[in-house]
């Protein structure tokens, strides 16, 4: 049988009796729905439409894609024809779309038609694309998604080995310029298998609102892949994911999983807070990533709303989550324990392992890894090492077996010869009453030592505090050394389109 993952998530739902189930429903725009019946028959058609503009097996068809319901049409459309899906980071500037296009080499782009203006300028210069389609509204002289599919004939589901490409995904990463990372047929059943099904628990009749997108990593495996495994259904926010537009989300659509980031469920935290009331909703589960969860969020977001957050950390690389907490067994301010499937180690510099209660790099083991970085070999071997993958992360393992996030390898720094986590610093700096975001990073003093500079955002109408008592706070919880020598407001800080505070950004400022 093929292991070709688009026979497993899409075309045996019509074998099993679920081609009227509802797979995917937008909660903003024109609302439309897509059953698994439908979105069988459009991914076969598009398929027929990619092999009939020639467009052959391997080759990349790159996705600069919103989250609608053509997104799950077109990526697994590709895979049935053979040919390799890249979704792309919808927030990008015309540039970086521009190398990633040349780096890539698809043929064929495939565009949200109120993306294009940024888009179009970066395709002058391309001599790989052969095709631009554009989904939505498309200008006079661009083909239209429509007419591209109309009359193709649906393609059978291409061969392939569970070991074969797939999928790639440019991850961003809190630094430096994209890379493409080749994931295979294989790995999207092994993540749903794991964090999918034995951490989520995930069900037929869950409903999934997942506020991370689909381009990205963790936004694939939550609206895609882990609703798809089980036959259940994902809401899907085409528009960017505001605290009221969540909020109301959850009251009106009732998802039984919600997905987001810290940042996100710190501003609907803050923004329920200040309604002053319960929410109705039909929440059995939360999920955050992308950065670790600060423990005084995910404990208010409880007391708010009587659900937990499973926080989790994962990677482009590993395609998701692999270290998390399990529902029933949440300790906010650690990222729990090795997902089921995968193993986690510890080692300091010299690759040796760091007992408990030591910083060291974390590594990870487990069924879906990537197969490398496209064209960056020394970047692949030094990430890939053999069945371990290096995440970059510096982590610490308590005596009871949890690991706690320190901060990237690059964010850490040492004050007085002892090392700083700024995701610590931070953590307090949260606590403290009006801040609702901050950033640690490294600052040499007038003599050259370093020491922990902190930027800080404030909730709504807030003042900011006093320094000295914020200094003071720090001090206090954690540690003399610890402390912000010095402390800037800003209105918001440097992020990823995946919420990753990019911290290098701040070091430049400070
Ligand atoms: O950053 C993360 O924690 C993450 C989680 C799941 C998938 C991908 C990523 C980058």
């Amino acid at each position: 049988a093929t292991r070709n993952a688009a026979a497993y998530f899409v075309d045996r739902h019509i074998t099993e009796g679920r081609a009227e189930k509802l797979a995917f429903r937008e909660a903003d725009g024109a609302r439309r729905v897509l059953t698994y019946g439908d979105l069988a028959e459009q991914s076969a058609r598009f398929a027929g439409a990619l092999l009939a503009a020639d467009v052959r097996r391997e080759e990349r068809v790159a996705m600069i894609l919103r989250d609608q319901i053509e997104f799950p049409v077109i990526f697994w459309g590709a895979m049935k024809a053979g040919a390799i899906p890249v979704p792309l980071n919808t927030l990008l500037s015309t540039s970086v779309y521009q190398a990633i296009l040349m780096d890539c080499r698809a043929p064929i782009v495939i565009v949200s038609a109120q993306l294009w203006p940024v888009v179009q300028p970066a395709l002058a210069d391309n001599s790989f694309v052969r095709r631009v389609i554009i989904v939505g509204d498309a200008p006079d002289e661009i083909e239209a998604y429509e007419a591209f599919v109309d009359g193709a004939r649906p393609a059978e589901t291409a061969a392939a080995h569970e070991d074969e490409l797939a999928f790639w995904l440019y991850s961003s990463g809190s630094t430096g310029a994209p890379k493409g990372v080749r994931h295979v047929h294989g790995s999207l059943k092994a993540t749903a298998d794991t964090f999918g099904a034995q951490v989520l628990g995930i069900r037929e009749d869950d409903t999934v609102f997942s506020a991370a997108k689909m381009f990205f990593a963790y936004g694939l495996g939550n609206a895609i892949s882990f609703p798809m495994s089980v036959g259940a259904t994902t809401l899907i926010l085409g528009g960017r994911p505001t605290p009221d537009g969540v909020l109301s989300i959850l009251e009106t659509e009732q998802p039984t999983i919600f997905c987001g980031v810290p940042t996100l469920f710190a501003a609907l935290v803050a923004t329920q807070e200040a309604r002053g009331k319960a929410p109705t909703h039909s929440l059995r589960l939360c999920t955050s990533a992308g950065e670790a969860l600060p423990r005084d969020i995910g404990e208010r977001w409880e007391g708010l709303w009587g659900c937990e957050i499973v926080d989790g950390v994962g990677s482009t690389e590993m395609l998701h989550i692999f270290l998390s907490n399990q529902p029933g067994d949440i300790a906010y301010g650690t990222s729990g324990m090795a997902v089921p499937g995968y193993e986690v180690r510890l080692i300091d510099e010299h690759g040796a392992a760091v007992p408990d209660g030591d910083v060291g790099e974390l590594l990870v083991r487990g069924p879906s890894s990537a197969e490398g970085y496209w064209n960056k070999r020394n970047k692949s071997m030094s990430t890939f090492e053999g069945h371990w993958t290096r995440t970059g992360d510096k982590y610490e393992r308590t005596a009871e077996g949890r690991y706690v996030y320190c901060g990237r390898t690059d964010d850490m720094f040492k004050v007085s010869g002892i090392w700083v986590s700024p995701f610590e610093v931070e953590q307090v700096l949260i606590e403290y009453p009006g801040v609702l975001e901050a950033a640690v990073v490294a600052r040499d003093d007038h003599d050259g030592l370093t020491k922990p500079a902190a930027f800080i955002v404030m909730k709504d109408g807030e003042t900011p505090p006093a320094e000295d008592a914020l200094k003071e706070y720090v001090k206090e919880k954690i540690g003399m050394w610890k402390y912000p020598r010095w402390v800037r407001v800003v209105d918001d800080l440097p992020k990823t389109a995946t919420g990753k505070i990019q911290r290098f950004k701040l070091r430049e400022e400070a």
